[in-house]
């Protein structure tokens, strides 16, 4: 049998929906994914299985102006992504057409798209008519030399299969990089903390949750089959523990019921979670804060 294996970076602005198609794409909720902007903060893997080939999917934190440095990091943790990919999809979102952000994309991928093929992936196709979509594929392609366009709805399911399927054949021969079985290269306990960022970022309202981060601390295998995880959420500012916490404490006692029950399913049994607020102003300038992330402290010097 001939084996194909390889990895394919998804980037794009931030909400494009990559982190929406990679779940998809793997067949379980492997990267967290809300409605607002810059919810991915690493490189994250989902492996997918096609015929014979393993494509190794990694979902990249959105491509953005980045400010501070947590958002450089992310947008050179994104580029890297791409830089090490065997194929590369460029996820635009239909409804939002060519934004400035789009152009300066796609001159980034002018620079390292080199050799590399490059597919477009033009997503929520729901939310527009046809003839919106064909004036946006030629204009795209007219901007880049794409290998393949496609038209898909990560969040429906539309058009996936194909780009699946294409993408695999892209791939080079060779063995698989991971256990047939294996559906992310990421540590549990770093799901576990995403999950509990993700609950944080619905209900948290403007910049607080850009502001936060959120570390496994223990993770105890109890005698019974259940897990005992306690997790860290720093937050720069006192004010911003108060707001986590919640009047009597209600904001935080929700959001430890909703990343419970997620990690419960997840791990297929039974979850304690239990989370505490902690003030650091300095957070977003410690390096062991980005290693727990994922991330390259370096990258984010200015
Ligand atoms: N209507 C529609 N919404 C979608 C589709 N795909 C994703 N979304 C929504 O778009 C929003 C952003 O999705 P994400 O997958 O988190 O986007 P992302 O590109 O990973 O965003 P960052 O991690 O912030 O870079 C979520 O509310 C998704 O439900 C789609 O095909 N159609
Ligand atoms: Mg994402």
């Amino acid at each position: 049998m001939t084996t194909r294996a390889g990895f394919v970076a998804l980037i794009g602005e931030p909400n494009a929906g990559k982190s929406t198609l990679l779940n998809r794409m793997v067949g379980a909720k492997v990267s967290i994914v809300t409605h607002k902007v810059q919810t991915t903060r690493a490189r994250i893997r989902g492996v997918a299985m096609e015929g014979d080939a393993q494509i190794v999917f990694v979902d990249t934190p959105g491509l953005f102006q980045p400010r501070r440095r947590l958002d450089r990091a992310m947008v050179a943790a994104a580029w890297g992504g791409a830089a090490d990919a065997d194929v590369v999809v460029l996820m635009i979102e239909a409804h939002r057409g060519i934004t400035d952000g789009v152009k300066r994309i796609l001159d980034g991928l002018a620079e390292i798209g080199q050799g590399r093929r490059v597919a477009l992936a033009i997503n929520k196709i729901d939310r527009v008519e046809a003839p919106v979509l064909l004036g946006l594929t030629k204009d795209l392609n007219e901007r880049f030399d794409f290998a393949e366009t496609f038209m898909i709805s990560a969040e429906k399911g539309h058009g996936v299969d194909d780009l699946r399927r294409w993408l695999a054949a892209e791939l080079p021969e060779g063995p698989w990089l991971y256990p047939e079985d294996q559906i992310a290269d990421l540590p549990m306990r770093m799901i576990a903390a995403e999950m509990t960022r993700e609950k944080l970022t619905l209900r948290l309202h403007q910049e607080l949750p850009y502001q936060l981060t959120v570390e496994t601390e223990t993770w105890e295998e109890r005698k019974d089959g259940s897990a005992r995880i306690e997790q860290l959420i720093y937050v720069t500012r006192d004010g911003h523990k108060g707001i986590v916490l919640g009047h009597k404490g209600e904001t935080i006692k929700a959001v430890s019921q909703a990343a419970r029950a997620e990690l419960t399913e997840f791990l297929g049994r039974k979850v304690h979670l239990f989370l505490q607020v902690k003030v650091r102003e300095k957070w977003l300038e410690e390096a062991e804060r980005y290693d727990q992330m994922g991330l390259d402290f370096k990258d984010g010097n200015a």
